[in-house]
């Protein structure tokens, strides 16, 4: 059979549709995941697969979507079901399709915004891919992914354990972004930096939806593209999810994608072999678009990229230990708030991307630059510049890196160049490459250029494109020769007239010299003139960022002045107010600093009353956050870091709170309602009963209602408070007074959480809406 990496370059390859929707008309339960039936009912999975086929499909996708080690003991066994199902029905069709092994996501978040470790997600991936390759299947579907760093654990799991060519497709929100926040930009990083074989959109949408995300896509993307939507997009009617789309509809608007170039058609939930059938017919007379190649850099962070080569952008150079004693006893204590302080400025300041050093001799290198990578991500979105000069500590860092880094460096020393192109290749990630070799940095720039020109190269023998090799020629100080800055100016010149992308670390250049920012920012501005790409230098200083900013104004990067004017604008206000040179308790939630939160929270709380502290510091916060969540500024992950700090701050006024006397007789149940598991309310409604001297029984947060009410029989509580605060768990409350109403009448219930209110509260048959946790002490004491 013909490669199919070469057919998706040349022509256009159709994939089946919807796997459940079908098979619930074959007899799956809408409570049952669709791969059982391969168990359950072999015979409709085989069918469902032979209509597809009969219908057009040139791939169809293994009835696997959720099956993994994680949720399965036996999964190999199914693996291997689902694979054979797939095999007798190419057989039988007597035609030349693809087998895609279809891997959905893990369904856990991967640290640190769940409990799913990186490495455990890979090796997770990596069970079934190794055996779906061992069984035949002609290429690996990662599909339906919605948060990046799983996407890179399951692409490396299958570089890792498989040699079969991998697709990836994401599920974009209406806003074009993955649920955990990543753009398009994010992912053709990602993807493209790995070296997967083609990239796409399934699931969420239909195809109308799609259109405006995939041509994003098809602007940044040098790869083959798959686009499989809904048809349509899914709604609630009496409980049952549907699609409206008719196939003859899904066809005509799937006719403009492939019009755009999309190499692989298909379809996703609610799509059937007639839709298949209709697609094929009405867009295989639409000629195939070859897709372009991009010449387009970019690095990228969990939710979005950097483009580098478009306008200059400012690497932040601030954590290096070198010269700075407060960072390196930092460093030393493990004192990572510290420099998460320095990124968080550095961001303020306008940096677009961090460096990241932690080369100290007396410290463990690789755990803390692992430690602070992680950290800087949980707090900055900004994409990182991993900077070692250790290739151990690189690949480390590199492979645990949410996203596509900057590597700094190679350099053309033959031993440079073998340690740090693998990573590059198996990772990637854009790399600064020093023009210096074995013999050192030559003196003139024929010679730097001559280097610059054998590591491309080397890179492209490695498999790496010539848009991933970003040139630093290197300044040395003019204290010492008056013609180095000159001759490191020529050279970015020559690179430039090549078409290479070039970066400099600019303060090099006044070394021993005084007033260094004087020399450092004509530098600079010298620099860009002559179309420097990237700047490493200290974006807190106001030399600098002014030569850059006069630059972009005067280069005509910045239309209308206007990023000049709001930063003139941002400058006056600053002099004008209170500067914000004290972290507050609201900023650390906010910003998700969970070490500042406590550590502020535990000196508010010297001063103030730890319901003073909530309802003064935390709670509006964390509104805040809601908002920017609401408003699409403030991603999950940010509201799970936000969550993390004030839990972080709410467990210091706990420790530190008085609590009266235990009053045996005074006893609460106190939950958070089943599908919910927003608990930070509750657990201060918990804090104040027990600063009253309550005993409280705290179930926790998604509580069935059986278990409220074994908990109330069982202590003999007469009180029950119960937490929800989502639309949607609300009817779980409703369902629960009810029940507790009709089997312990005796109990009293009160109910809270942010969605709730008075009249509902009555409408559901509460005793009592408790705004906050101090009415509800109050109601409770009322007895
Ligand atoms: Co989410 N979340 N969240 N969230 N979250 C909300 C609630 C939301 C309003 C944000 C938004 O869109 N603006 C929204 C719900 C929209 C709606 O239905 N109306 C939402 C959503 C959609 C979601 C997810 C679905 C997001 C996603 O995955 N796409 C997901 C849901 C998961 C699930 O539950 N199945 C989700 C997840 C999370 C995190 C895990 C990240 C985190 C929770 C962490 C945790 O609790 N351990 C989180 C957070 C932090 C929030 C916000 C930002 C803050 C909630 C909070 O803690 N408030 C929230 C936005 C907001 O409310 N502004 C939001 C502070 C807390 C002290 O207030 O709980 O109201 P509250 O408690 C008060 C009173 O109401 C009262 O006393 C407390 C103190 O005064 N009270 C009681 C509460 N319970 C009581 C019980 C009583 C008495 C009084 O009985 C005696």
């Amino acid at each position: 059979m013909k490669n199919i990496l070469e057919r998706i370059r040349t022509e256009r390859l159709y994939f089946d549709g919807g796997t459940g929707t079908v098979l619930q008309k074959k007899g799956l339960l809408p409570t049952e995941a669709p791969e059982i039936m391969n168990v359950k009912n072999r015979s409709a999975v085989l069918e469902l697969h032979l209509e597809y086929l009969n219908a057009g499909a040139d791939i169809i996708k293994t009835n696997t979507f959720g099956i993994n080690s994680l949720k399965y003991e036996d999964y190999l066994c199914r693996l291997e079901d689902a694979l054979a199902i797939a095999r007798e029905a190419v057989e039988l069709s007597g035609k030349e399709a693809y087998i895609a092994f279809d891997v959905g996501p893990t369904g856990r978040m991967l640290k640190p915004y769940g409990d799913l470790e990186f490495e455990d997600a890979v090796r997770i991936f990596s069970d079934g891919m190794r055996h779906a390759d061992a069984l035949g299947a002609d290429l690996i579907l990662i599909e339906t992914m919605s948060d990046i760093y799983e996407i890179k654990a399951a692409v490396l799991a299958a570089k890792e354990s498989s040699s079969l060519p991998v697709f990836v497709t994401c599920a974009f929100g209406g806003d074009g972004k993955l649920l955990t926040g990543g753009d398009i930009g994010s992912v053709v990083a990602l993807l493209e930096g790995m070296g997967v074989d083609a990239i796409g959109m399934n699931c969420s949408h239909g195809p109308s939806q799609m259109l405006g995300i995939f041509s994003e896509l098809k602007e940044l993307t040098s790869l083959p593209t798959v686009v499989n939507p809904n048809a349509g997009l899914p709604r609630v009617d009496n409980g049952d999810t549907v699609y409206d789309l008719s196939a003859d509809e899904y066809a005509q608007i799937m006719t403009a994608i492939c019009e755009m170039g999309a190499c692989v058609l298909g379809g996703c939930c609610g799509t059937t072999p007639e839709h298949i059938k209709a697609l094929r017919e009405r867009t295989q007379p639409i000629p195939y678009k070859l897709t372009t190649k991009k010449n387009i850099t970019l690095v990228s962070s969990y939710t979005h990229s950097v483009r580098i080569g478009e306008s200059p952008k400012i690497v932040g150079e601030r954590i290096n230990p070198t010269g700075k004693p407060v960072l390196k006893e930092a460093l030393r204590k493990g004192d990572l708030a510290y420099v998460l302080s320095i990124a968080l400025s550095e961001e303020a300041h306008g940096a677009d991307i961090l460096d990241v050093n932690v080369g100290l001799a007396d410290i463990d290198e690789k755990n803390t630059m692992l430690s602070l990578v992680r950290e800087l991500q949980a707090v900055t979105d900004l994409p990182l510049q991993i900077d070692s000069g250790s290739a151990e500590v690189m690949e480390a860092a590199v492979r645990a890196y949410c996203g596509k880094p900057l590597i700094n460096s190679v350099n053309g020393s033959l031993d440079s160049m073998n340690s740090i192109f693998p990573i590059v290749k198996k990772y990637g990630g854009a790399v600064i490459a020093l023009t210096m070799d074995e013999s050192g940095i030559p003196a003139d720039t024929a010679g730097r250029v001559e280097i610059a020109e054998k590591i491309m190269r080397y890179a492209r023998e490695w498999g790496i494109d010539e848009k991933e090799i970003i040139f630093d020629p290197l300044v040395l100080t003019v204290a010492s020769d008056s013609m180095n800055a000159k001759i490191t100016l020529d050279t970015v010149r020559a690179l430039k007239s090549r078409g290479y992308r070039c970066s400099l670390g600019i303060s090099n250049v006044s070394f021993g010299l005084p007033e260094r920012d004087v020399i450092n920012s004509a530098f600079f501005t010298a620099a860009l003139c002559e179309g420097l790409d990237l700047a490493i230098i200290n974006p807190e200083s106001t030399a600098m960022m002014n030569a850059y900013r006069s630059y972009m104004t005067l280069s005509g990067n910045d239309p209308s002045c206007l990023d000049y004017i709001s930063h003139v604008e941002g400058l006056i206000r600053e002099s004008t107010t209170e500067s914000h040179a004290e972290k507050t308790l609201s900023y650390c939630i906010e910003k998700g600093l969970c070490r500042d939160a406590a550590a502020v929270a535990g000196e508010l709380i010297k001063t103030h009353s730890g319901l003073d502290v909530i309802n003064g510091e935390i709670i509006p916060a964390l509104n805040r956050v809601g908002e920017g969540f609401d408003a699409g500024r403030v991603y999950l992950p940010g509201l799970l870091m936000s969550a993390e700090a004030a839990n972080s701050a709410f467990a210091v006024i706990r420790e530190k709170a008085s609590f009266k006397t235990l009053d045996t007789s005074k006893k609460l149940v106190l939950a958070t309602v089943k599908g919910d598991i927003h608990d930070i309310g509750k657990n201060i409604v918990k804090l104040i009963f027990e600063s009253y001297g309550y005993e409280v029984v705290d179930l926790g947060k998604d509580v069935d209602k059986e278990r409220i009410l074994e908990t109330l029989l069982s202590s003999g509580a007469e009180l029950l408070g119960i937490s929800a605060l989502m639309t949607t768990t609300l009817p779980a409350m409703e369902a629960t007074v009810s029940f507790v109403r009709e089997k312990a009448p005796n109990v009293r219930i009160m109910v809270g959480g942010a969605v709730v209110t008075e009249t509902y509260a009555k409408k559901i048959g509460a005793d009592f809406y408790a705004p906050d946790a101090l009415s509800a002490v109050k109601f409770a004491e009322k007895k």
